[in-house]
């Protein structure tokens, strides 16, 4: 009987080295302390041995069990630790490694240009308006003294979404909303998108324009010059050297054309600049006393000049790109260099 017992005890304990898993353990338990199991069956043979055997049989069985379960379950905590342990180093966080870095996006470069021109103009005391898109014949023409025979009416020239309904060729129908409702002083700066169905190197069928208007007492053609070298000199730096050139506008008379000289080839002519050796930038002129009339101001009163500029423009001379449709094709490889 003793010898039974110390051969079941050496069987167990080597099995139980010999386990590896949770499941393997748990199954041993079963099969040497369970109802059913080694150690319990040979316990029924007690009552068979000489009563004198008696406590001593029963006192090692207590001895094997108390011995084998306490085993079993130190074993038990070793494979737990080792599995805790195993998930730990494997699930190890390196903090040396870099981030992965967050994508930021940022202004179109036609925007940057955009509040940059209007940022200037602001310092001047000019307010930012902007207006709709869609837009009625009479405020994108009639309004600006663009007569009905006028080229710019015909179908190439403009989009239109009804007989009476454009969309904006220019931001100028702004300013006209601007004086129906406000008296003079009149001190604005539209910056906005506009269409012209036209399309090739320099011309995209939408665009960015800005346009300013200052309508106020006493207001010369001074004073346009000086503003809009004051502009060009923050644009394109200070000593820019510039050109008023007579030109001609429905909506201002007289009319002005600017042109600085080519930042190309420093007035020599160039491809650029078409061997001219300057670049036009911007139209302007002293506004026409017929638009005072049609937004219910007195010619008499008040003077005032006004100007435009087309931001794509001063972008690709500002940054030396050549071709207007980079800005629209979404290529992130150039939208990235700004
Ligand atoms: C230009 C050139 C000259 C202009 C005129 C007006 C308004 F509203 F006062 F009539 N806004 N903008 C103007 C004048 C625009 O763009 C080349």
């Amino acid at each position: 009987m003793k010898e039974a017992l110390e051969q079941l005890r050496k069987k167990a304990q080597d099995e139980l080295s010999a386990a590896n898993s949770r499941d393997e353990i748990l199954a041993l338990r079963t099969k040497y302390l369970g109802r059913k199991g080694e150690l319990t069956q040979i316990l029924r043979q007690v009552k068979d041995i000489p009563p004198d055997e008696r406590p001593a049989v029963g006192q090692l069985s207590n001895i094997i069990k108390e011995s084998l379960s306490t085993a079993i379950d130190e074993r038990l905590e070793e494979i737990d630790t080792a599995g805790r342990d195993d998930a730990l180093s494997g699930e190890r966080i390196d903090v040396t490694l870099p981030g992965r870095g967050i994508a930021y996006g940022k202004a179109h470069p036609i925007t940057t240009v955009s509040r940059e021109i209007c940022d200037i103009f602001s310092v001047l005391g000019f307010s930012v308006v902007e207006g709709p898109e869609i837009e009625y014949d009479y405020y994108n023409f009639e309004a600006l003294n663009i007569p009905k025979d006028h080229p710019a009416r015909d179908m190439q020239d403009t989009f239109y979404v009804e007989d009476d309904i454009v969309l904006r060729t220019h931001t100028s129908p702004v300013q006209i909303r601007v004086m129906e409702k406000m008296k003079p002083p009149v001190r604005i700066i539209c910056p906005g998108k506009v269409y012209r169905p036209d399309s090739d190197v320099s011309h995209t069928p939408m665009f960015h324009q800005i346009e300013g208007l200052l309508v106020d007492k006493g207001i010369t053609f001074g004073d346009l010059k000086g503003t809009l070298t004051y502009f060009l000199e923050q644009v394109f730096g200070k000593g820019t050297i510039l050109r008023f050139r007579p030109s001609f506008f429905p909506f201002t008379e007289p009319s002005a054309e600017v042109d600085i000289q080519c930042v190309m080839c420093r007035g020599d002519g160039c491809r650029v600049c078409g061997q001219s050796g300057w670049l036009e930038i911007l139209g302007s002129g002293m506004v026409d006393p017929e638009l005072y009339r049609t937004v219910g101001y007195d010619p008499e009163e008040v003077s005032g000049f006004a100007f435009g500029l087309g931001v794509e423009r001063i972008a690709m001379l500002k940054y030396g790109i050549s071709d207007i449709r980079l800005f629209y094709e979404g290529d992130q490889r150039f939208l990235k260099q700004f």
